[in-house]
């Protein structure tokens, strides 16, 4: 660990704010230091999460001389770019604005100065940035160099439209040459899109024999992968918003279209209302800062609509994100949630040229979320305020917004019968240990319905999903991001009928039997048949990772997959159960 020498900062006015920053732990008490610790823990777990490194980095981008900023040449520009882009737009935001993070716009940073800018750089905050000197992650010239960088005009990178949309579309195997039958004896239903982050592909495995079927190429640091209605075409997004259409009535599945839908993109859903089966399929961008609406069968692009205007708070948003969209089962209707402004779009599919949405204010920084059990209300994270807001797909109404623990990141989240409380919807969190559990039944359950029925406590904080089947008395949570390896190398278990039993840990890592690496146990998934748990272990590129399949009654370790080309694997999505919106 690197430490910055308090005398080497220049404003000797801020020299105390940097010693008692440093020293706070020792200052007050055990308990303290106890808080501040846990604090730590979930800072670093959501660095850890937010940090992802941006496509956008290498894009090439204009940069404006302001005369009033510290002087930079292009050499040092471009590498604070790539810093930015890498390390701070996920919060931040593209243009500085200010999303999760505080806005870095020249009008702030200038009248901040150098100085001031650096220690915030080097030693965070206790709002949540992070220390980057201090942690090793910036050396002492780059904090200098980002520090000089924020105060600079924050480049813009380029749009997308049409005309860029098209001259990426691929209409590899155009629908009228492809199988008019399934050309397979694969059970398709039981296939795992396997998420292969860091070598932009995805495995099909096959969930019967376990094999891999297929190893396709996709964008780079595919995000997710969904299901048509007909439960036939996969469709896979990565980060870099390239979007593959895979066939799996091929022979043997692969990619039959691609398009490019902007320059990072995080979520894909496909039309699932009746009569529109694999119709058409949506996917939202993070830049730029829109949705576009294609044919399902090709991904030919016929509509592209911008996410920019104003907040929940009535506040004009330059780039609000697009992140989780679903496909509603009442209305012919994409649930399409916008993280900055906290706006759901529930945007209509069945007219595109007279297109009509109805948009619910929410809260802000929607994230990722599910539906209930009925598959009527859909249930969002709006992450950094601590909220879920439930949206009523059938009325196309807010039914609620409720307040849960910290950060919560449900993933799909998870549906069962509380044994007290009926009906509930259930998240962890990446910022605490607790899981909130959500009543969902305004019928018969009233009283319980949109609050918060119970908390439980997991490992831990640092856990991005959680999972149970209909037919399961499992809830099974995850912690891949906690720091202690212990954590992240494992997986809760509760027995949904007996909570106040606590929960049983399994050694998801130490049943791989891989050697060293990071090991981080993520996104419990099902099999089918709700027999089976499948686990990634996410190994960095250069060391082996695997899939830890556990059976789900007994609790104990089935199946463990090993493949050299399983390259970090993270999101399955189980064919059946991702068409079906079973979780
Ligand atoms: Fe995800 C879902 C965004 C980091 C694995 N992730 C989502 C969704 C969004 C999102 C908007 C919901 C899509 C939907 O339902 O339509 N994720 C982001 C980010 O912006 C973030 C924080 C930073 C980044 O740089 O991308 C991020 N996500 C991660 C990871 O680091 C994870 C753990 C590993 C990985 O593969 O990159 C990760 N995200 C996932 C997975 C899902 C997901 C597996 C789908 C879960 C499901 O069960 O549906």
């Amino acid at each position: 660990m690197k430490s910055t020498n308090i005398n080497t900062i220049r404003t000797p006015m801020l020299r105390p704010l940097v010693a008692a920053l440093a020293c706070l732990p020792l200052t007050f008490g055990f308990a303290y230091a106890q808080e501040k610790k846990d604090e730590k823990t979930h800072a670093a777990a959501e660095l850890k999460y937010q940090a992802g490194g941006s496509p956008l980095a290498s894009e090439a981008m204009h940069q404006n001389i302001n005369p009033k900023a510290p002087a930079m040449t292009q050499a040092e520009f471009e590498i604070g770019k790539q810093i930015y882009f890498q390390r701070c737009a996920g919060c931040h935001g593209v243009l500085r604005k200010g999303a999760t993070g505080k806005a870095l716009t020249p009008d702030i940073t200038l009248e901040k100065g150098t100085d001031y800018l650096k220690v915030f750089i080097a030693y965070g905050s206790p709002a949540g940035m992070p220390n980057w000197g201090t942690s090793g992650d910036l050396s002492e010239k780059e904090v200098d160099l980002m520090a000089r960088y924020i105060q600079q005009e924050p480049p813009t990178p380029p749009e997308f439209g049409m005309k860029e949309m098209l001259a990426t579309w691929k209409d590899i195997i155009p629908p009228s040459k492809r199988p008019t039958k399934k050309m397979n004896k694969y059970n398709i239903a039981n296939i795992f899109s396997t998420t292969l982050r860091d070598s932009g592909e995805v495995a099909l495995i096959d969930g019967d024999t376990k094999k891999i079927i297929n190893i396709v190429k996709t964008g780079y640091a595919v995000h997710i992968s969904r299901i048509s209605a007909s439960g036939r075409y996969l469709y896979v997004i990565g980060r870099d918003a390239r979007l593959n259409l895979i066939d799996l009535w091929m022979e043997k599945p692969d990619n039959v279209a691609e398009i490019k839908v902007g320059l990072e993109a995080r979520s894909v859903e496909t039309s699932k209302f009746k009569g529109y089966e694999d119709k058409f399929a949506v996917a939202g961008s993070y830049w730029p800062p829109q949705y576009v609406l294609m044919e399902g069968d090709s991904l030919k692009p016929l509509k592209i609509v911008s996410t920019r205007g104003m907040t929940v708070d009535n506040e004009y948003h330059p780039e609000p994100r697009v992140a989780s969209i679903v496909a509603s089962h009442y209305h012919p209707e994409f649930v399409i949630n916008a993280k900055e402004t906290g706006k759901i779009m529930m945007v209509n599919y069945s007219d595109l040229n007279n297109l009509k949405v109805t948009t619910l204010d929410a809260a802000k920084f929607l994230h990722d979320g599910g539906f209930d059990s009925t598959g009527r209300y859909f249930l969002v994270a709006a992450n950094a305020s601590n909220k879920i807001a439930v949206v009523d797909t059938k009325e196309d109404k807010m039914a609620a917004i409720v307040e849960v623990g910290k950060t919560p990141h449900p993933g799909r989240g998870a549906n069962f019968v509380h044994p007290k409380f009926g009906p509930v919807w259930a998240t962890s969190h990446l910022g605490d240990e607790t899981i909130s559990m959500i009543g969902t039944d305004p019928v018969k359950h009233k009283a319980q319905a949109w609050k918060v029925v119970d908390t439980i406590k997991g490992q831990g904080g640092g856990s991005l999903f959680i999972k149970t089947h209909p037919k399961s008395k499992n809830l099974w949570v995850d912690t891949p991001l906690h720091p202690d390896a212990k954590i992240s190398q494992s997986v809760a278990v509760f027995d949904i009928n007996n909570f106040g039993k606590g929960f049983e840990v399994l050694p998801i890592g130490e049943w791989s039997g891989l050697g060293d690496g990071a090991k981080r146990i993520v996104q419990p998934e099902y099999n089918i048949a709700g027999d089976e748990v499948w686990f990634s272990v996410w190994s960095a590129k250069d060391k082996e990772s695997a899939i830890v399949i556990v059976d789900d009654k007994t609790r104990k370790l089935k199946k463990v997959i090993r493949d050299p080309k399983l390259i970090t694997p993270t999101g399955k999505f189980n064919v059946n159960n991702t068409q079906h919106d079973v979780y």
